[in-house]
């Protein structure tokens, strides 16, 4: 294990230097800096609300209202963040012809999109999108809702007239078979990058290990140690809107 800052710093700008494809599997950690809360930290989602009342089917089921609260809570909130440094290098990286950099996230809030990043592959969804609860056949193609949901006037799909629901993925709930395709495909790459998750939720905490059995170099930036940081080859604890833009500025620099 490299140890020391500025080595570890080094370290990982010459492995993306010389990468012809990185991959970045990025977590709230990334946005926290933009205002957006993380599920799990001191200042969590989580803390507040137990993620088995909010985000299952189950909870849905029983109290939509209190599901959409939350979700529209989260929409105001996110509405008023901006990308940080982060989002801001990633999203230069994945224009950089010189290499391919696939970004593959489990936020919702879209802030990777609106700095840029090309090819996002979302694993969870989009805060902003809405589809139909009941599954009807028109209903479960997603659609762009930036409504803030009254308690009183749920979100309805249009083609059924049933309860509509946040296109993210809840507990228990499937991943787009697309998406997981092309986060198993990214793994596949020469770099590997855990960026401000804590790692324990599946199947997104399972590519680090994927792509190290593939080969790849792998590395994770994050304020604390995860059950990721003892898998990696290089493990930098610091914060994401710091440690991306000192290895851009290296990879700038020579
Ligand atoms: C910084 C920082 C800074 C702060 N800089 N760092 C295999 C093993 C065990 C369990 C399972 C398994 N396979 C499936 C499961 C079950 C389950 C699961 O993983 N459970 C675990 C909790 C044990 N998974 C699922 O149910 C998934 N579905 C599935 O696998 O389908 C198949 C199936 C079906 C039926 C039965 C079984 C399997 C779906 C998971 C969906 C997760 N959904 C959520 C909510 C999305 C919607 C919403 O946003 O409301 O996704 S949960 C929540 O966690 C959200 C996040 O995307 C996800 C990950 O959180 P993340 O990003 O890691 O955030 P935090 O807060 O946890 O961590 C932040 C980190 O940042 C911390 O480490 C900080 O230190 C760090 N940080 N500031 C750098 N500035």
């Amino acid at each position: 294990m490299i140890s020391g800052m500025e080595q570890q710093l080094r370290a990982l700008a010459s492995r993306v230097r010389a990468a012809r494809s990185v991959t970045v599997m990025t977590g709230a950690g990334v946005s926290a800096a933009s205002g957006v809360p993380t599920f799990r930290g001191p200042e969590g989602l989580w803390r507040t609300f137990r993620p088995e009342d909010l985000a299952t089917p189950e909870a849905f089921a029983r109290d939509p209202a209190l599901v959409w609260e939350w979700y529209s809570w989260r929409r105001t909130r996110v509405a008023s963040c901006r990308p940080n440094a982060a989002h801001e290098v990633l999203a230069r990286w994945s224009q950089d012809a010189s290499r391919q950099v696939l970004v593959v996230t489990q936020n919702v809030d879209d802030l990777h999109l609106r700095a840029g990043t090309r090819d996002l592959i979302r694993l969870h969804g989009s805060l902003w999108e809405t589809k139909c609860f009941n599954g009807c056949v028109a209903g479960v193609r997603a659609w762009r809702d930036e409504d803030v949901a009254a308690p009183d006037r749920l979100p309805r799909c249009p083609h059924c007239g049933g309860l509509a629901r946040p296109a993210v993925v809840w507990f228990g709930e499937s991943l787009d078979t697309t998406d997981v395709e092309r986060a198993t495909r990214a793994a596949r790459c020469d770099v590997f990058l855990t960026v401000g998750t804590s790692a324990i939720v599946y199947p997104a905490a399972g590519f680090a290990r994927i792509a190290q059995a593939r080969g790849a170099f792998t590395a994770e930036i994050n304020l604390e140690s995860t059950p990721a940081s003892s898998l990696v080859d290089l493990s930098i604890l610091g914060a994401a809107e710091d440690v991306l833009p000192a290895i851009d500025r290296l990879l700038l620099s020579n």
